[in-house]
């Protein structure tokens, strides 16, 4: 068939045509192709070509935690979160998009549950979008005047991060938190301006019971 060999929509596939877990209703075609990635409903785990992971380690997030002697007492080398993404095109490509799923162990650094590092964009008009795959946990959100509020996460939650607002995810619950993350291409990450100033409230266990506490 002539078109077919004229447009090869994904011409660096390396994954087979044929996912053995999805039936095929479709009749066969080289203009229809399986999908590159897939993710697994119920535990965020993503599928697929050139998946990148990253692990945030308790030796990775000195100065993260309010506690700083209940940090320095845990395994050095004990997972606090970690992350499966995919980078489709170059990191800074204006008009694309990443995506991928962060999971956040449960667990505490004194009364400070587990969280991520959190971020503004560096391109700091860029917007991200959450919806939660496993688990329990708070959005946490912070204007650029430390305005701070937070989202409750809990299956199927769906979260969207506008501009100009740092955003870092809380596990508050028993078992793994996950959820899935999509951002533009050229958002990047601005670390600096919360390794600084941080968020100006933390989620903290009071009377056993998550709070969004102001600092
Ligand atoms: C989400 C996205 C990612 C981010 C990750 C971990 O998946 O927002 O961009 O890297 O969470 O958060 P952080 O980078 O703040 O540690
Ligand atoms: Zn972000």
């Amino acid at each position: 068939m002539q078109a077919a060999a004229l447009h090869d929509p994904h011409p660096t596939r390396t994954t087979p045509r044929t996912d053995p877990t999805v039936e095929d209703p479709v009749t066969a075609s080289d203009l229809i192709v399986d999908p590159r990635h897939r993710t697994d409903w119920a535990t965020g785990a993503v599928l697929g070509d050139g998946v990148e992971t990253l692990e945030r380690r308790v030796a990775d997030l000195a100065g993260v935690f309010a506690d700083g002697a209940a940090l320095a007492a845990l395994d050095p080398e004990l997972l606090v979160y970690r992350t499966e993404c995919v980078f489709p095109v170059p990191d800074g490509t204006e008009g694309g998009l990443f995506w991928g799923t962060t999971f956040i162990q449960p667990g505490r650094v004194g009364e400070e549950y587990f969280m991520t590092k959190g971020h503004f964009h560096a391109t700091s008009d860029r917007a991200e979008i959450y919806l939660t795959y496993a688990g329990t946990g708070l959005l946490v959100l912070m204007s650029r005047d430390r305005t701070c509020w937070a989202e409750r996460m809990s299956v199927g939650s769906t979260h969207f991060i506008p501009a100009h607002t740092a955003h870092r995810t809380v596990n508050v619950g028993d078992d793994i938190l996950a959820f899935g993350a999509s951002w533009p291409s050229d958002a990047g990450h601005d670390y600096a301006s919360i390794a600084a100033d941080g968020f100006s409230a933390r989620v903290l266990r009071i009377g056993g019971r998550p709070a969004l506490v102001p600092q």
